[in-house]
């Protein structure tokens, strides 16, 4: 095959001068006013120097090819790697290596040599084009080194910075661990107060059930008596209705005297069905009273009880216009009803108006004095928020003049007995409480040297046009919009997710509020060398997913900057 050199320009006057320049500069080889400077082909770097030796056949560095010298750099692709062509742009997978002799050497893909846009700052990448390059290495390498020294500092600071983080995070370590231990110890002592407290509250408690046990027996029968009260105001104002519908006085309801009663007027046509009045008549046509007062007074109860003035129930007080009861009958609606099934005798009724009425004076008393709970103890309308209770606050509130003194008395131990309880069974939760978080804290991973320990518990906050995000290390990641509005959360502590070999320098805070239609919110923040800590910035690469940069001394290693090498300076 006949070798053709791929020109580098179209332009015929470039051509001839390339070509001048190949053969009186020697392609080869780069041309050096310093004398250390090793002779290598164009476009190698020092490393790779020795794989090139004049006058001996090259092997291209994947092997595929052994080639005579003289084809290095004859602008004619041979190695299948780009190898014999590191000055040319000739291999489409090349690279040219700039020495940038007083900055940094680069590698560039070699389709950039000649390309007519300076790349290396020694001007090396255009040796054979028209562009006019200048030579900045200098000014470049000392800029550079300048930047490097700052870096250098801040390093050695922040180091210095993370001795101290890691000395106060294995302190505060350690106090964890004393604290667990003393917790431990505590715990035991609680629980065996609690122990003992709740066998001296189930003994009061006992004897305090006993003693009330006859007052249980009051109240049970108090309270049916109660019911039986409201049974029979019931059934006084269902007869009150039945005897003003009941027209003809048969003792039975019929759709025509349910037709009188605007209050039936259910669809508010202005009149009354007969589909309507049946349906108050449980379907039929008409009703007895025992009926009525099975099914049917349920049905019109809720109207008449709207309507206002079509009867005024014993309890209410009358409206403007009702005949007002007299004394007598106002007793006797208290307790009484006042219809009686037709087969009843007036005595009967008497007899029972009187017991009724004692009933009702002792029924007052005692609604007065008393309302004991199922266990016989008084009831608390804070019984069941007792851990919001202040303090020392009593649970329950002793009656005054209900109990006998001994019953009282057994009433004030049980009392006290259950409030020692208590204190003795919050104390053994808050010691319990205090050792999770503690355990919780100490399996956290706060790095080889304990180096971020100091930061659990910190917040810190970075504000951008829109939001304010605050992170709080090993807790939480939130965003709160400056227009107003609650935290939104961003994510919580998840745990270290950097690259392998270097895990801390990401930290990941996951399973946040639900984005619209989408994940749940997730945050990364990235760690880099500072001298305090803080966030940096903030953006949402992805929705809902967040970035955070953050700067800590925690993660600064001395030394570890990278100077410009100066093997080629
Ligand atoms: C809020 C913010 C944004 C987020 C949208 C998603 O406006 O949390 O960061 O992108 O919700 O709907």
């Amino acid at each position: 095959m006949e070798r053709i050199a791929r020109p580098v320009t179209t332009c015929p006057m470039m051509w001839a001068y390339m070509n001048v320049m190949l053969v009186v500069s020697t392609v080869l080889f780069v041309q050096t006013n310093d004398a250390s400077e090793i002779l290598r082909p164009r476009g190698v770097s020092i490393s790779r120097a020795s794989f090139y030796v004049p006058d001996k056949d090259f092997t291209c560095f994947d092997g595929s090819s052994t080639i005579p010298f003289s084809h290095i750099n004859d602008d004619y692709c041979d190695c299948e790697d780009g190898s014999d062509e590191p000055g040319t742009a000739a291999c489409p997978n090349g690279t040219f290596h700039c020495t940038n002799a007083g900055h940094r050497p680069v590698n560039i893909p070699s389709s950039r040599v000649n390309d007519g846009i300076c790349d290396c700052c020694d001007t090396s990448d255009e040796y054979a084009s028209h562009a006019i390059c200048i030579n900045n290495c200098n000014e470049l390498g000392r800029a550079a080194r300048v930047e490097a020294q700052k870096l250098a500092e801040l390093r050695k600071q922040g180091s210095e910075l993370k001795v101290q983080l890691s000395k106060r995070g294995k302190q505060i370590r350690q106090e964890k661990q004393e604290r667990l231990n003393q917790l431990e110890k505590d715990k035991e002592e609680a629980e065996k107060i609690k122990q003992e407290k709740e066998s001296l509250k189930l003994a009061a408690e006992l004897l305090e059930n006993n003693a009330l046990e006859k007052y249980r027996k009051v109240e049970e029968e108090e309270k049916e008596k109660q019911q039986e009260i409201e049974k029979n105001a019931d059934e006084r104002e269902a007869f009150e209705l039945f005897q003003r519908l009941d027209s003809n006085q048969d003792n039975k309801l019929q759709i025509s005297e349910l037709q009188t009663q605007q209050t039936f007027d259910q669809n508010r046509d202005g009149g009354i069905s007969e589909e309507e009045a049946k349906f108050f008549l449980d379907g039929h046509d008409e009703m007895s009273w025992e009926d009525y007062l099975a099914n049917g007074w349920p049905r019109m109860k809720p109207l008449v009880m709207l309507d206002q003035g079509l009867f005024v129930r014993p309890t209410q007080t009358p409206n403007q216009g009702d005949p007002v009861p007299d004394a007598d009958s106002q007793t006797q609606e208290a307790t009484e009803p006042i219809y009686h099934p037709p087969e009843r005798s007036d005595e009967d009724d008497d007899d029972d108006e009187e017991e009724d009425e004692e009933d009702q004076d002792e029924e007052d008393d005692d609604q007065k004095q008393f309302e004991p709970d199922v266990d016989g103890h008084e009831r608390d309308p804070h019984d069941d928020d007792e851990e919001e209770l202040e303090e020392g606050t009593p649970a329950e509130e002793p009656p005054t003049t209900k109990y006998d003194d001994e019953t009282q008395k057994l009433i004030d131990v049980a009392s006290r007995a259950r409030s020692e309880f208590e204190e003795a069974d919050r104390a053994a939760r808050d010691i319990q409480r205090e050792i999770q978080q503690i355990k919780d804290s100490i399996e956290k991973d706060y790095g080889p040297e304990e180096e971020f320990a100091p930061l659990d518990g910190e917040c810190y906050e970075y504000s951008d046009s829109e939001y304010i995000y605050k992170l709080c290390p090993f807790d939480q990641a939130t965003q709160r919009s400056k227009s107003g509005g609650s935290d939104t959360r961003l994510g919580t502590w998840s745990g270290w997710v950097g690259p392998q070999g270097d895990k801390y320098l990401v930290m990941l805070y996951d399973k946040g509020q639900s984005c619209w239609n989408g994940p749940q919110r997730s945050t990364h923040v990235r760690l880099s060398c500072g001298t305090e800590n803080a966030i940096t910035s903030v953006s949402e690469p992805n929705r809902c997913e967040y970035l955070f940069e953050f700067v800590t001394p925690a993660i600064c290693h001395p030394g570890e900057v990278a100077e410009p090498p100066h093997d080629e300076l």
